[in-house]
Order: C-alpha cells, then structure tokens, then sequence
C-alpha cells in the first residue's frame, strides 16, 4: 500500500527541487493549512452557532460566539504573526496592514472568509491567500507572488495552491486531518459552456457586455449559467470545468467589486498556471502597479477561448 502524498510531503518534494529553498515556505503553508482546518471545523458548526450561544454572546464552553468572518479574520492573523515567518500581513477585513516585529520574510494578503454571505445558508466559502517576498513596499504587482491559493469549504474541504509549477489540489480526509493530493497538476479545459456573472445587474453593464451575454444565449453552444456568488466556489467549478467568470465594472461600480490583492491577482496565477487566462479590462491584472490594499478592479477569467471571446465583445 503507498501512503498518500499529504500537501506538507508535496511541498517538500517541490522544494527539494530547488537548491534555495530553506524550508520557511514549508512551514509557512504549514500554519496555512492548520488555520484552515480550524475555520473548516468551525464552520462544520455554523448552523449551531444560534442553539450553542442562545443565552447570550457566550456557547457552551463558555466561548464568546464570533462571527465566522471574524473568527476566520483573526485565526490567521494570529496564526501568521506567532508562524515569524511574516514581515506583513494584509487581510480584506483590515483597514491597513499589520507589521510583525519578528523579522519575518513573506507578505501574506488574505481574505480570510470570501463569500461569508453564504454561511448563513450552508453553501460553500473560502479562504484565499496570496503570498510575496517582502519587499519595502508592501503593495507588489500580482506577477512577484511566490505563491496562491485558496481553501474551498464545500461538500469537501480542498486547499488549491501554486508556487508557479503548475496547480495542486488537495483533499481533507476528515479521518487523518491531512490534505491528500488528489489532483495534481490540473488544466483548465481551453473552452467550456458554462459562463458565471452576476446578471441581475446587465441593467449597469455596457453594450458591449450586453451584447457578448446576447450571444451566448443566442449562438448555437449550448452556454449554461452558474453563479454560486462566492468567488472561491466559483473559480473552482471554473478550473475544472472550464467556462469564464466575469466581475465586471458597471455603471455604479467603475471598478467591479473583486479586490486585486485579495481576489483577483491569486485567482489569476492559478487560472493562469493552470493554462487559462485572465484579463482586467484589455490586460493582465498581475501588471497592474497597485495604488492601495483594498484597489478594486474589473476581471473575467477562466478558459483561454472563453476569456478571448470575451474580449472581442468590450
Ligand atoms: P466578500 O469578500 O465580501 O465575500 O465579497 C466578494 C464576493 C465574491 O465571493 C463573489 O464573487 C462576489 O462577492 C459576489 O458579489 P455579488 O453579490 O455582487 O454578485
Ligand atoms: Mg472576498
């Protein structure tokens, strides 16, 4: 019987590779993982959060009951700055990056529970990370991250992670509490018939988006519509399945909604890395020059033909 390849085993051979690797990227993944299965433990409980806490702000351990973005938000801060392997952390629920004093070598942008309007309903979330050398400026274009990925809580929990050498996809077994690799190296389908955006708005959208959405329904692929309405589940189903996901800007909304640090530039290496393509406005958003932790920008993403198509139309 062969033993199951778990993420750190994966890593390791991975840094093995390189002759400059000194393990602090394996460790630092480490603390990543082990927030995730506390958040997906927790999350596991959310629709027992009322029945536990009913007598006021306390469960019955006698913990204060959070919520779930909360508790997610300050795990990980908590968990990076006590890892000292972190020079600065960012985070989508924080006004401004914190600087750890412990001398720390990664910039780590997360967000830490995307999509949490959906707890409440027991549809899938996730935690999304973004990983940087530090450098003296903490805002860095998406094309100097180390590294990617996001946790997805769904019917299982998955960590999807890239270091640049193709993209990972790893399984929680409950049982073991280690995530096994179950599938490694994936591509993204070149084209699919799924598109995924927020269409209640096509009211805000341009001509051009109004037209491209027209086609789809009107030209002879057969497209199908899904949008889950948390970015995480929906790049998942897109990495697989192939088929584009679009946040773009609208009449109210200049820039869309999806953060560049948080959401979009970690999305975008792993569509990226795992052979699709991803475009803010004309061009890659990893090149964009970043002017704030919390800049919004317009993105489709997801398989090449798909995202080319796209393009033809805005
Ligand atoms: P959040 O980070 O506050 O959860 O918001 C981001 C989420 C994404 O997961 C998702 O793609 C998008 O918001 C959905 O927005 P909308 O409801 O406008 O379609
Ligand atoms: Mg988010």
């Amino acid at each position: 019987m062969k033993k199951p390849t778990t993420l750190t085993d994966f890593i390791l051979q991975e840094g093995r590779r390189h002759k400059e690797a000194t393990g602090r990227f394996t460790l630092l993944m480490n603390y990543i993982q082990e927030a995730g299965k506390i958040i997906a433990s927790h999350i596991k409980k959310a629709g027992l959060t009322d029945i536990l806490g009913k007598s006021g702000r306390t469960n019955i351990s006698g913990d204060e009951v959070q919520k779930l973005d909360e508790f997610s938000n300050q795990l990980i801060i908590n968990t990076l700055l006590e890892s000292g392997l972190v020079h600065a952390l960012a985070s989508e629920e924080l006004e401004e990056p914190i600087y750890s004093k412990a001398g720390g070598e990664y910039t780590v942008f997360f967000d830490p529970l995307d999509g949490s309007s959906n707890i409440d309903i027991n549809i899938n979330v996730g935690t999304i990370f973004s990983i940087y050398h530090k450098s003296s400026n903490v805002l860095q274009e998406g094309k100097k991250q180390v590294a990617a990925g996001y946790i997805i809580y769904g019917s299982s929990v998955m960590l999807v992670y890239t270091t640049g050498q193709g993209v990972h996809m790893f399984t929680l077994d409950p049982s073991m509490g280690s995530f096994l690799l179950s599938h490694r190296d994936i591509k993204i389908p070149d084209s699919g018939n799924i598109y995924s955006i927020n269409e209640a708005y096509a009211k805000l959208y341009s001509k051009g988006l109004n037209d491209y959405l027209r086609s789809l329904k009107e030209g002879e692929k057969k497209y199908k519509l899904r949008y889950i309405g948390a970015m995480v589940a929906d790049i998942h189903r897109t990495l697989l399945k192939g088929g584009i996901f679009i946040y773009p800007e609208d009449k109210k909304h200049p820039n869309g909604k999806l953060r560049l640090m948080y959401e979009v530039n970690p999305m975008s290496m792993l569509i990226e890395q795992a052979g699709g393509l991803s475009r803010s406005r004309k061009s890659n958003p990893m090149l964009i020059v970043p002017k704030e932790i919390h800049q919004r920008v317009p993105v489709a993403l997801g398989s090449t033909e798909e995202v080319k198509n796209y393009l033809k139309f805005i």
